[in-house]
Parts: C-alpha cells; structure tokens; sequence
C-alpha cells in the first residue's frame, strides 16, 4: 500500500471515528422506513422471548417467539429394526456396495417417517402483537433503529410538529419485552392493540386491562403438540385510559404508555411439560407492573452490556455510516465500509446475548426468531454443522455464559443418545444423528441418506472441551468427563476394520450430505468422521490426565487412537473428503466437511504439517467461494486459518452482498436487517462470519496466540479489545501497517503465554523470552497438533518457505495479572 494513501487513510480514520464516537452510532443500524417484510424487520430477545419489530407508523406489528413453543411432545425418534440389518450394511459398504447399502438402510430409515415414528420437531411461533395508531398514515422524519450496544430498538417520526417515540426491548433481567410509546406533547397516544396467531388452536380475551392469548402447539409426525402457551400483555398508560373492546384494547389521550409482553409455557424440560402456562404469563406480569420502567430499561441495558462490553472492535469509519444500514449492504463490495464489517461481528455477539442465555435453550436454526409454523429445517438444531456455527463465537469473543445452553443440551443429549447407542448399534455410551429437536431426539432424520451419520455426539462434545480450554475450570471439566467418556465409549464399540489398510473406522457413515462416485451418501472411514473421533479420543485421554483418573479407559482409548485412519492427499494434490480418493475436481457442494480438522478442529498446521496445510487450500480452492450463508460463514474462518486475509475478506464480502428477499437458493448473503440468508434466513451464517472476522485477528489453537494471523488489506489501521485466547488469557491491541502497536494480556489462569507475532515487541512488566523453533509450549492448554501420521509428512519447524515470517515470545504470567507490550522500535540511526 502506498504511504501516502496511508497517512491520509489514517487522518480519516482517526476524524470520522471520533464524530461517530461522538455521535454514539457505532452500534447501530437504522433505516428510513417501516419495514414490510419480515427480513427487514429488526430482533430483539432476551434468550427465551424474542420480537421481530416491523415499526410501522400506523400499523405496528411485534411477531413474538418463545424458545420452548415446538410442534409435539416428549419422546425419542429411534427406528425399530435397525441393529437386525447392521452387520449386512457394514458388509456392503466395505464390498463397495454403496447404492445397496443405501436402499437396505432406507427400509429401516425411511426418507417419510412411518406413522409410529418421526423426523424431528419444529420450532413454532407465539403470535402477533398488532397495534394501530388511528391517523398517523402520513408521518415525516421516519427513523427505525436497533441500537447493538444498548439492546434498544427504537421508531421515531413526527405529525403536525409532534414527534412520536417508540422503545423496545426484551429485558432478560425482567423477564418481559417492553415497548414505551410517548409523544412530545401530552393526551396524544391513541392506539389499540390486538394479539392473534398462526396456530390451528388458539383463543383470545381482554380482561381486567389484560389482553390474553392462549394457544398450543402443531402436531407433527407420530407426536401430538401439546406445549401450551399464554401471551400477556398489559398496557400501563400515563394520563389517558385503557378500555375493552371485545378481543382488544384501546388506549386513548394518553401521555405515555408502557406495554409489557409476557409469554409463559407449560415446558419445564424435554422430558416434563406440567408447568402452568398461563399462570408463569401473569406473575411475570404482576412482577413488573408497578415497576418505573425508566428502571427496568436502565437494569436492562445494565445486564446486557455486562455481556456486549466485553468486547470492541474498531476497525475504522468511513462516511459510508451516513447510510441506511440496507444501503450500506448494497454498497459494501464497491465501497470502503470497514465498519459495516465490525458492526457485522458485533451484531453476530447481539445476536448470541438475545438467543442463548444461561438458563434458555440454546440458538436452533433461526436463532428464537420465527414466524411460521412450518419453518425450513423445521427451525431445529442441525448438528452436522449448524448449531455448533451457532457457537464458534462463544469462547473467543467473551461470551461463554451464552454457550452453557448449547452444554446443557450436549448434557441431556448424553441421556437421550443412550437408548439410541444401545438400540440402533448395540454400543455402550451415547450418539447422536445429524439433528435434535427441544425433545432431544438422538435417532436419524430426513432418511438414512441424509440422518444414518452417527457424528452429532462427536461434534458437539468438541465445545465441552473447548469451553475447557478457554476458562480452564477443572470443577467443569470433573462434571462433564462421564460425557467425554460416554461418546468415547460408543466409538470404542462401533468403530470397524476396514479390509484394505485395517484401520478403524466408522461405518456406516457419510461425508454429510455430499454424495460420492458410487452414486451414494453412504459411506466409510469419511475425513471428517475420522477427524471427529480423533478429536474425541484425544479429549477424553487429555481430560483423564489433567484429572489424573480413570488411566486404564483413557490408555485403551490410546491404543484405538492409533488404529484410526489417517487424513489422506489426493491426485489433485486435495486433502481428500473419502477413504478413497474420489473427489472431483468440479465439485462445489456447500459442506466442506473434510476441513473441520482445520476448523474448528487443529489437525492442520502450517508450522508443522505444511503438506497438509497445502492440501486443505487446495481442497477450498476446489469448492469455491459462491454459496449458502453458513457455508461462506465457514470459509471465512478456513481462509483465517489458512493465513489469507484478503481471501477471507473476499468471503466476508460475498456474505455481506444483499440477499435474494424471494424464495430459496443455493446462494446466500445478507438481508436488510443483517440477518444470514441461507436463502430463506438462517443464523448460523451470522455466527459464523463474526467468528471468522475474530479468528482473522488473533487464534489460539497451534500451540501460541497468533496475532493478525489473517489481517486483510482492507483493515490497515484498527483495535480490538477483550478477545479470548485458550489457557484464560484476554488480549487487547492495536496494528498499523500491518505491525502489531500495543498488546495488552490479562492472564486469569496463570502460566506460560506463548505469543506469535508479525513484528517485535517488548514488554514493560517482564522480559520476554524467544522461542526456538519446535520448542515445547509448557502452558498445558496448549497443545500442538497431532495428528496420526502414517503417509510421514514431514514434520517441518519454522522457517518454512512461503509462510508469513513471524516472531514467537514466551510471557511468564501469574493469575490475576496484567502485562503491557509494545512494538519494538528499530533504533534510528544517529
Ligand atoms: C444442513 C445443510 C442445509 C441446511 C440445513 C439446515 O442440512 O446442508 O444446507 O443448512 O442443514
């Protein structure tokens, strides 16, 4: 980059950042009209309820969620017969009969569940909130806003000189969604309300100043809805009165109104739905009621920032943040909008703060944003991706309370996928299919060709460990270790030889939802199955050592690590997706399932196994860029892992391209309010790109804390703070010129931190220690990859050709402390 484009970048930088500061719109995202369609709308939540905001001046519309209204009732989804036709199906996808194999497993795993069975449960709306503002038709000085930093949406326009305002928020410290009407002039609130819903079953009533709706949930499949649930909401006026007019109420000449929505469930938990629905409703209400909500929004954006706070992103403000936030979607490919980029990764943390907290259930395919009855996916969790792209951002960027609602799930998952272990496969411990529901069902879905992937367990105990390696709580990981070792288990008694190379594999399995040349899902031994069990092995024989228990499991988990197959390089030089080398040069398919050993996993290393490193970037040249949300979501961070910062911000930049707002598609981008488009919406996406745009400036899984691992062009100048790297450090800094200026490390954990660096740097606390190449980290959450080895890629130690020259410092920290570095400054000379 030329310097004086820099220095002038810079001036820029530094003027507009401060008027934006100052003008305290670094958060938001705003429009100048209501929006008309669902993905205009703006999200509120606060991890249980949740509100889509339309903000029309006349015709307000609040399409209400709550996390536990899913079609059906308890119950698993195990299919009968199946551990009869196993050991044939074992046979055939080792004769290579894959097709065969297929249609066997189809008889017992059908692609329509039999009328005893079913396919998973989906994730259903509340209802409708719909108030109407008699003759406020025409309206000047329209404004729509959700304020990120605060969790605050806000409309404002005016009439005849009188400008009216609308607040919303859903409070997790109250419990409620609140909406404040006011006007800058007394007697002038006249609305009514009305509440309906997209149920087959539901009625409504006004009474005592209460409106009320109460409804239950979809059948589906084999299993009757039977979650029931009551929406309250309760207009509070100043001045004014409130009136009943049959199912609605009118609010008239009112100088401010507070509404408070509450919405109860009869769901206690998967297996218990005997709560009173419409009784939790009200004494929510009752709480809140005689409650200043001046103080029950200042408890909200309290409680909230606590979580969003923790982190900040600054990566420069150009004019572009003049724009309507949909503007700025359409402009950002063309224009210099690096802060659309920062405001993305901090709506990816809103989003997270509004949809999982501790307590809730966690983040399902729409986040708990959903107004249809018959979602895609049915909103559900698929875990062959989705809901653990939910969490990437969890540890990293300092939210890991929001990631106990995903353990807690893996938590009765490790129940549930028992009987399904036992039943299916004659196993000990516990599986999982490709998808659950709030039910947590553990059998396959959607037919064996799609569900027969017996991974989810696998994958999802990843973020047991990883919640480990970032907090280090020794207390959580003695909780949790009966999980580590229950999905070990099933893969010590499912795991198979396979008749060429004798390794151990699983079978059957597939590469999910990619096909191979056989014509067939089904398949052996897959990349990422083995990538998968590798990790869980490696978990369970690491957690048995830090606890020091349980040596005689682990060591026999060891031996299987041996055995398992190894990753393979194929004629193209790709890291192959199957056992055999059967990719295909033009295939495109949106998972790239084989890469999981890159990321999220850290089976591949450019410090230590370059040819494998190489041949995972062949294999994502192969697969392209162009796709579905998540799955640019997911390339983001594989390109950060990869070290390239500009193509990783070509992926962020094809995310952040407006979204089709019709129909379904293979290709994805961004709707007007920012939410993922797969297409139709879908979350994973947004919580992908946010992790990606983190892993881009500093990651922490090769054995050091790597800063500006991937840093774009694009981003010349900027700070971050409160990123989280594994062992319990928290790191602060600023670049410039591509150098890292200052570092700030808060070690909570103690212990050594290993720093990878662009430039030198000192430190004003302590001295640092250089590091030899192939030196040993002794921080114990830092281990180096490993991976088992047979094809001898050579281990190689730094420098090796083509890799960024950096520099590796050790900094002796003690918990609790603080440390300051800075960039070397090269001695000028005299
Ligand atoms: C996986 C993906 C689909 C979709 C669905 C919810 O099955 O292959 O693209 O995201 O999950």
């Amino acid at each position: 980059m030329k310097k004086s484009f820099l220095i002038l970048w810079v001036i820029l930088f530094s003027l507009v950042s401060c008027s934006v500061n100052n003008e305290e719109s670094q958060h938001l995202l705003w429009y100048d009209r209501p929006a008309e369609r669902w993905e205009e709308a703006l999200p509120i939540g606060n991890g249980r309820l949740g509100a889509m905001i339309f903000g029309g001046a006349d015709h307000e519309l609040l399409q209400l969620n709550e996390e536990t209204i899913w079609a059906g009732e308890p119950g698993n989804n195990i299919p009968g017969g199946f551990r009869e036709v196993l050991p044939e199906l074992r046979s055939l996808v080792f004769e290579g009969k894959y097709r065969e194999a297929e249609e066997l497993a189809m008889t017992r795993i059908p692609r329509y569940p039999p009328p005893d069975n079913n396919h998973g449960m989906a994730y259903q709306p509340a209802g409708n909130l719909r108030i109407s503002f008699p003759g406020h038709g025409k309206v000047k000085e329209y404004r729509r806003e959700l304020d990120i930093g605060n969790a605050l949406a806000k409309v404002t326009y005016t009439i005849d000189q009188v400008t009216y305002t609308r607040e919303y928020l859903a409070t997790a410290a109250d419990r409620v969604i609140m909406v404040r009407l006011t006007a800058g002039k007394k007697g002038m609130i006249n609305c009514s309300l009305k509440l309906d819903s997209p149920h087959e079953k539901w009625t409504v009533r006004s009474d005592k100043g209460i409106l009320a709706l109460d409804g239950v949930s979809g059948d589906q499949d084999n299993k009757r809805g039977r979650v029931r649930f009551g929406i309250r909401v309760l207009p509070v006026a100043e001045g004014g009165v409130v009136t009943e007019a049959g199912d609605s109420l009118v609010v008239s000449a009112a100088d401010a109104v507070t509404l408070f929505v509450s919405i109860g469930t009869n769901f206690n938990d998967y297996r218990d739905i005997t709560g009173d629905a419409g009784q939790r409703a009200d004494s929510v209400l009752t709480t809140v009621a005689g409650k200043d909500p001046a103080e029950i929004r200042a408890a909200h954006v309290r409680d909230y920032r606590e979580y969003f706070d923790r982190v900040s992103l600054d990566l420069g403000v150009t004019d572009s943040v003049r724009n309507t936030t949909d503007r700025r979607v359409v402009d950002f490919a063309h224009g210099n909008d690096p802060h659309l980029a920062a405001l993305y990764f901090q709506f990816g943390r809103y989003l997270l703060i509004s949809s999982s907290r501790p307590g809730s259930q966690p983040a399902n395919l729409q986040g708990i944003w959903n107004d249809r009855v018959s979602p895609p996916w049915d909103s559900k969790y698929t875990i062959n991706i989705n809901t653990e792209m939910n969490y990437w951002p969890a540890e990293l960027t300092a939210l890991p309370e929001m990631h106990w609602p995903l353990i807690g799930m893996v938590k009765d998952l490790a129940v549930t996928g028992r009987d399904a272990a036992g039943e299916m496969y004659g196993a000990r411990g516990w599986v999982v299919h490709h998808n659950t529901d709030l039910w947590r069902i553990t059998g396959p879905v959607d037919g064996a060709s799609y569900g027969l992937w017996p991974m989810g367990g696998a994958w999802l105990s990843q973020h047991l460990w990883q919640h480990y390696l970032y907090g280090g709580d020794r207390e959580f990981l003695t909780e949790i270790y009966p999980v580590l070792k229950g999905v070990a288990m099933f893969y010590m008694d499912v795991l198979q030889r396979e008749p060429e190379h004798d390794w151990l594999v699983v079978n059957p399995s597939m590469s999910p939802e990619n096909t191979h040349p056989g014509g067939a899902r089904m398949a052996a031994g897959t990349t990422m199955d083995n990538q998968l069990v590798f990790d869980v092995f490696s978990n369970l024989v690491d957690a048995s050592g830090i606890l020091d228990w349980d040596h005689a499991f682990a060591d026999s988990v060891s031996r299987l690590r041996e055995m398992l197959a190894p990753m393979q390089i194929g004629r193209f030089g790709q890291l192959q997706e199957w056992m055999a080398d059967w990719d295909r040069a033009d295939d495109r398919h949106r998972h790239v399932s084989h890469l999981y050993g890159l990321y999220p996993g850290n089976q591949v290393s450019p410090w230590s196994h370059p040819g494998l490193f190489r041949a995972a970037r062949n294999s994502l040249e192969y697969r392209g860029d162009e796709s579905t949300g998540w799955s640019m979501g997911w390339k983001v961070n594989l390109w950060a892992r990869l070290l390239d910062g500009n193509r990783a911000h070509k992926l962020i930049t094809d995310q952040l391209s407006p979204a089709p707002l019709e129909g379904w598609g293979q290709h994805g981008g961004t709707y007007p309010n920012l939410f993922d488009a797969h297409p139709p919406f879908q979350i994973d996406g947004n919580f992908g790109c946010t992790a990606g745009i983190a892993e881009m400036l500093i990651q922490s899984h090769d054995g050091a804390i790597f800063l500006l691992p991937a840093l774009p062009d694009a981003w010349p100048v900027g700070r971050v703070r409160g990123l989280r790297a594994r062992g319990g450090f928290t790191v602060d800094f600023s670049w410039r010129e591509m150098q890292v200026e200052d570092v700030t490390v808060h070690s909570s954990l103690g212990g050594n931190c290993r720093l990878r660096l662009p430039n030198e740097v000192v430190c004003k606390e302590t001295v640092l220690q250089p590091v030899e190449p192939g030196e040993k980290n002794s921080n114990p959450y830092y281990r180096q990859p490993r991976i088992k080895d047979p094809l001898n890629h050579a281990t190689v130690e730094l420098p090796s050709p083509g890799l960024p020259q950096t520099v590796l410092v050790d900094l002796a920290t003690e918990a609790g402390k603080t440390y300051h570095l800075n960039r070397k400054q090269e001695l000028k000379p005299q």
